[in-house]
């Protein structure tokens, strides 16, 4: 139990607890983390060049390719004992789960999710238009390295998913949201997040600044962990499911 004392009061008598979750928290669900997600076909592009709105309009079909196999990884995996965790603790305390991340992970174990800040795999609009498109999403067993995107019904624009890419403002409310929770909560928890992504990698200075703890998940330090009220060095999977028995006040 990697927990100091005066933290583990903190988290028994918490009674808002707001938990910022990145790649990470989806790792032991066999999801590659961000930095991680490139092999085959994909594994000669950055990420961070084809999740910007200039690789799409330069390359859709390559972009959405890379997206269809990124639905297809998050469709072929389950929630892991981390998620599962999360969503046990709401039951008997208030949790905000703010996530970077843009599978459905949380949800799929049970979790309200407050705050998607970089959007998700599950919803899609048009590229020009913004209209939104219901269709149901069409994926191939086999992936090739181009796919062309579907087009809008309204204007023939490609279609696009609902992520905020590299360059784009966060969705207002989402991320004004997850400030609010992150400035108002009594604990927080950051999760399998490398802190490198702005302004998302911010929130948790947010509870810093009104003195609340803040503990930070993860098995290697990251750009955060200098700042942390504790850091908690291990995996969500394993980590999570020993905070909830210790805010249930069970020690050991
Ligand atoms: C914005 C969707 C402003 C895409 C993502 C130039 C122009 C504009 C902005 C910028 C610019 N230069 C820099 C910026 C800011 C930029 C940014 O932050 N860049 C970084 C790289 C420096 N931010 C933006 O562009 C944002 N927008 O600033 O707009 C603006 C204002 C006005 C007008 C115009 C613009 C938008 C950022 C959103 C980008 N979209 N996702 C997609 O997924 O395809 S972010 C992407 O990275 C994912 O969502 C991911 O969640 C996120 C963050 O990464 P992490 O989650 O931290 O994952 P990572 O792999 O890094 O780390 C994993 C961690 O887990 C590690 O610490 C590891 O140790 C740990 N771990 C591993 N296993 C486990 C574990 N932990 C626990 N358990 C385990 N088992």
């Amino acid at each position: 139990m990697s927990l100091p004392v005066e933290l583990r009061h903190r988290l028994v008598e918490a009674r808002h607890i707001a938990v910022l979750t990145g790649a990470g928290m989806s790792a032991e669900s066999g999801v590659p983390t961000f930095r991680d997600v490139q092999d085959g076909l994909w594994a000669k592009y950055d990420p961070m060049t084809l999740a910007t709105e200039e690789a799409f309009a330069e390359e859709p079909s390559l972009v959405w390719a890379w997206y269809l196999r990124r639905a297809q990884m998050i469709r072929l995996v389950e929630p892991n004992a981390g998620h599962l965790a999360l969503a046990e603790l709401a039951t008997f305390k208030k949790v905000s789960v703010i996530t970077q991340n843009v599978d459905d992970l949380h949800e799929r174990a049970g979790s309200d999710v407050l705050s998607h800040v970089h959007g998700g795999l599950f919803d899609y609009r048009c590229f020009d238009c913004a209209a939104p498109w219901q269709a149901e999403l069409e994926i191939p067993g086999d992936i090739p390295e181009r796919v062309e995107p579907p087009k809008c019904t309204a204007c023939g624009g490609w279609i696009r998913p609902g992520i905020v890419w590299f360059g784009e403002v966060l969705p207002q409310k989402a991320f004004q949201d997850a400030v609010d929770a992150s400035a108002s909560c009594d604990l927080m928890l950051v999760v399998g997040t490398s802190g490198i992504v702005q302004p998302a990698g911010s929130l948790p200075f947010a509870a810093l600044e009104r003195g609340t703890p803040v503990i930070e998940i993860n098995p290697e330090e990251s750009r955060l962990t200098d700042y942390m009220t504790h850091w908690w060095q291990g995996t969500a999977a394993e980590v999570l499911p020993e905070l909830v028995r210790l805010a249930r006040g069970q020690v050991g």
